[in-house]
């Protein structure tokens, strides 16, 4: 087993993986920037060292810088987390070949998955059901236009070298296919260095669910259940939950196995994901494969019992896998809330700036993988997530009175956060119903602001609304849906209390 694991990440993932090493035995090193210097798991670690200025390329990204600390301070092994260099043939190569594990797949596993087409080809030979399209990129308008053809309106152009919607385009009629095919390849281009663009059958209104799974280097590949994420906000997740409403036993033991044959295809080792569109009639379709911890491995974690950070450096030591499939049980059910740095209330843009009081949740149920303090500053320069809010219970109705419990506990001063975000999903009807596709949040934001809500969208009774909305933000600026912690629905006494307090 490893002594010492140098942890290539920042914020929470890097406090999260800081306490599997000390659960462990094994001695946690930090790496920090210089604006993360007084970071949380600076704070948690055996050993920290600096390895530059604040932008990524100079530090989290500098993967010489990285290595260079990894021999100085003999660390065994390197957790990427995820972000940064945790996708990153190059770097896994280099670990390996500085006789240092890289905690996670090889480079070649790395590689057949981050191209699309590549993936896509791989899929064809491991006969699991892909959503119909190229898998090779489009060479010519007429290439494309004898596709699109093909396989039938609507479609999507989609960028081979990238995820998370960059260069993606729906297209509806032929006329629309060139310059969506253009605007598709720039973007590419301009966001991951290559323009190569393929095309699917779009899927409309699809569920994002993605399967855990677990490999050994000893053969023994897993599935450790799903994650429903379909719930986006400009491609990027915004609660993500575990089992999926959806997905029932029978269908879990299907996409299951295609996740198994996914990873089998590549030669996966360690953890990783698969990903699906779902469309309304159930019918799934390997989307993408993540070659890396991710964020929401917490809920798979509550449902499963097991400890994935655990298993992945158990893994990477070269021990085999401690259970078969059907010791793997799902029970009860967790969802989990991204707490970012940002106004929800303008736009959602990052809110930096010093914790000036921290009230933080607990109690049943409640788990909570953060990277603040109070005290701590949070810089601008990355991501603004600043921790993880998962409620577990036994049912998904007593996850979500859990969860919604604790977010109201949850205070976070000197700085705005998205708290008050998650009330309003947790307590809108269609979540309650499981009515989860990824247009969600698009439709929560158009209809559910006060001036629409229940007026019709009468003008006369919408401008009262917004008035009686704004008298009520002024008076019980906690409570305002805007606020912190103020669920739209705040007691009446809470409010009369407050009204009398202030005449
Ligand atoms: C699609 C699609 C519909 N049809 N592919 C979004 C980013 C990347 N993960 C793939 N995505 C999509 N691919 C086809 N053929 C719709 C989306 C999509 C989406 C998928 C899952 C969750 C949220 C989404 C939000 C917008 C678009």
């Amino acid at each position: 087993m490893f002594r010492k694991i140098l942890i290539a990440n920042r914020g929470e993932i890097a406090v999260r993986i800081i306490r599997a090493c000390r659960e462990m035995g094994i001695l946690p090193v930090a790496v920090y920037s210089d604006v993360d210097r007084a970071s949380l798991h600076v704070r948690k670690a055996e050993e920290a060292y600096a390895i530059g200025a604040a932008a990524a390329a100079e530090s989290y990204l500098n993967i010489p810088k990285i290595l260079d600390v990894a021999r100085r301070c003999g660390a065994d092994a390197i957790h990427p987390g995820y972000g940064f260099l945790s996708e990153n043939p190059a770097f896994a190569q280099a670990c390996s070949e500085a006789g240092i594990k890289f905690i996670g797949p090889t480079a070649d596993a790395m590689r057949k998955m981050g191209s699309k087409t590549k993936a896509r080809q791989q899929m064809e030979k491991a006969g699991v059901p892909f959503v119909p399209g190229t898998s090779r990129g489009l060479d010519s308008l007429e290439d494309a236009l004898q596709a699109a053809k093909r396989i039938g309106y609507p479609v999507m152009l989609k960028a081979a070298a990238g995820g998370g919607g960059k260069g993606m385009r729906l297209v509806h009629q032929p006329e629309d296919l060139k310059s969506a095919l253009e605007a598709a390849r720039g973007e590419a281009q301009r966001a991951f260095g290559d323009g190569e663009v393929y095309l699917e059958k779009a899927i409309l209104n699809p569920r994002h669910i993605e399967v855990q799974v677990l490999a050994d280097e000893h053969g023994h590949t897993v599935y450790l259940g799903e994650r429903e994420c379909s719930i986006q906000r400009r491609h990027q997740k915004v609660i993500e939950e575990a089992p999926s409403p959806l997905v029932d036993a029978a269908m879990r033991q299907r996409m299951g196995e295609v996740a198994v044959r996914v990873a089998q295809a590549a030669d996966y080792t360690n953890a990783g994901t698969v990903e699906f569109l779902v469309d309304a009639e159930k019918n799934f379709y390997f989307l993408e494969m993540n070659t890396r911890l991710q964020v929401e491995h917490p809920v798979t974690e509550l449902v499963t019992g097991l400890d994935l950070v655990h298993l992945q450096i158990r893994i990477a030591a070269g021990e085999p896998l401690p259970f078969r499939q059907e010791d793997i049980q799902i029970r009860g059910h967790a969802i989990e809330c991204r707490i970012y740095a940002e106004d929800p209330d303008n736009n959602f843009f990052p809110s930096p700036g010093k914790i000036t009081l921290l009230l933080t949740p607990s109690g049943p149920g409640i788990r909570r993988d953060s990277g603040m303090y109070e005290g701590w500053t949070v810089p601008l320069d990355y991501d603004p997530m600043l921790a993880k809010l998962i409620g577990y219970g036994s049912d998904r109705q007593q996850a979500i009175a859990r969860l919604t419990r604790a977010l109201r506990e949850y205070f976070v001063g000197g700085i705005k956060t998205n708290i008050s975000l998650f009330q309003r999903i947790l307590l809108h009807p269609d979540f309650q119903a499981g009515k989860l596709e990824t247009g969600f949040l698009d439709r929560m934001f158009q209809t559910s602001s006060p001036a629409e809500a229940g007026t019709d969208g009468n003008p006369e009774d919408a401008k009262a609304a917004a008035i009686a909305a704004g008298i009520f933000s002024v008076l019980d600026p906690v409570a305002s849906p805007g606020g912190q912690n103020g669920p739209a629905n705040r007691s009446a006494w809470k409010k009369t209390a407050r009204l009398e307090g202030l005449q």
